[in-house]
């Protein structure tokens, strides 16, 4: 089978709706047709400030929730990232092959930088792009599912993955992202403009996987729409609406135009009102199964630490080849 890679930081105690949309459920549906790595990226969490007591609880979360959702760790091999040291080793010596104007010019990291200040975002935070290139090299993943947002990082990857063959002999597999649908991005409730994120400032505006369904509920129908009254897909005119559309197309697999011929002529409460019974439905019962696999940690510890046995036999295989092309003695 061929090889999938794909990831997400625990940077929050809860995924939320555009993690979802944009990457579990992808994933899942991905499992029995690729040799799949699932991995919680906490070294690319510690990029921006952590709390370490914090951090560890939010792997664990981010884990069960990926087990919640649907993620088989007999099945794929589901792990966190520094428990498989190859991938630092790795992505240091991709960082020697990286450009630096070219590494400057990935967006993530002028946005996160904003956020942050030039003093306090890290070299870390810089260098982000060419950890996640090693993350997918080392697997020769084929196939890399992520939302549009992360479209530039696997472009890098690929340029990295062609230069390093091209300097070095064939060593790596050159990667496809795999994006979903034009709808697959997913915006914040309150501001429809910007990009939904777990770790965002307002949690308004946030669908949370492990929010009480009545917060849930309350987010969705407190969503900023417009004052037109209908239900219509305008990205431009309409961006509040549309991302509700969205949503519901992603969920229930309905086609946008299905969605607004069901809810013509009648109002934005009615629209909401289906959305919220679709957002609860869905979000239920992997919140249900994410808590109590959480309620006993060692069992979830030992899960992972049992994945990430295999995931380092994985990568052993392509770091041991990069030492060998780059001249570097291996012990
Ligand atoms: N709003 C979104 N719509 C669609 N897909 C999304 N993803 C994230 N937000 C959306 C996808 O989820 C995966 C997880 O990515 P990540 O945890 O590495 O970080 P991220 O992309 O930066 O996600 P967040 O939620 O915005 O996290 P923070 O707040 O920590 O930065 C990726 O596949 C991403 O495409």
């Amino acid at each position: 089978k061929p090889r999938l890679f794909s990831g997400m930081q625990p940077s929050a105690d809860s995924l939320q709706i555009g993690n979802y949309i944009g990457a579990l459920m992808q994933w899942r549906g991905m499992q029995d047709d690729f040799d799949a790595f699932f991995t919680v990226v906490d070294l690319h969490a510690i990029t921006v400030p952590q709390d370490p007591k914090e951090l560890r609880e939010k792997t664990r979360r981010t884990a069960a929730q990926y087990i919640a959702a649907g993620i088989e760790p007999d099945k794929s091999t589901l792990y966190v990232q520094s428990q498989v040291p190859a991938h630092a080793e790795l992505a240091w010596i991709l960082s020697t092959i990286t450009g630096f104007g070219e590494a400057g010019r990935m967006t993530q990291f002028k946005d996160k930088s904003q956020r942050y200040g030039s003093d306090q975002a890290s070299v870390g935070l810089f260098t982000y792009p060419v950890l996640m290139a090693a993350d997918i090299l080392l697997f020769q993943a084929e196939a890399v599912p992520v939302g549009d947002d992360q479209k530039q990082h696997v472009e890098l990857t690929r340029n990295l993955a062609e230069r390093f063959n091209a300097r070095f002999g064939e060593t790596f597999t050159v990667p496809e992202p795999v994006i979903p649908r034009e709808t697959a991005r997913i915006y914040d409730l309150q501001e429809p403009t910007s990009k939904m994120s777990k770790s965002a400032e307002s949690q308004a505006g946030v669908l949370y996987l492990l929010d009480d369904v009545n917060v849930t509920a309350k987010k969705i129908m407190r969503a900023v729409t417009d004052s037109e009254g209908i239900v219509r897909y305008d990205r431009d005119e309409k961006p509040g609406v549309s991302n509700l559309l969205a949503i519901y197309s992603a969920l229930t697999g309905s086609s946008v135009a299905a969605i607004e011929d069901e809810y013509a002529g009648r109002g934005y409460g009615d629209f909401k009102k289906g959305l919220r019974d679709v957002v609860v439905a869905e979000f239920e019962p992997v919140r249900a199964r994410a808590l109590e696999l959480l309620d006993d940690p060692a069992e979830l510890d030992r899960v992972l630490s049992a994945n990430a046995t295999r995931a380092a036999e994985a990568a052993e295989h392509t770091l041991t080849a990069v030492y060998e092309r780059v001249g570097l003695l291996r012990g």
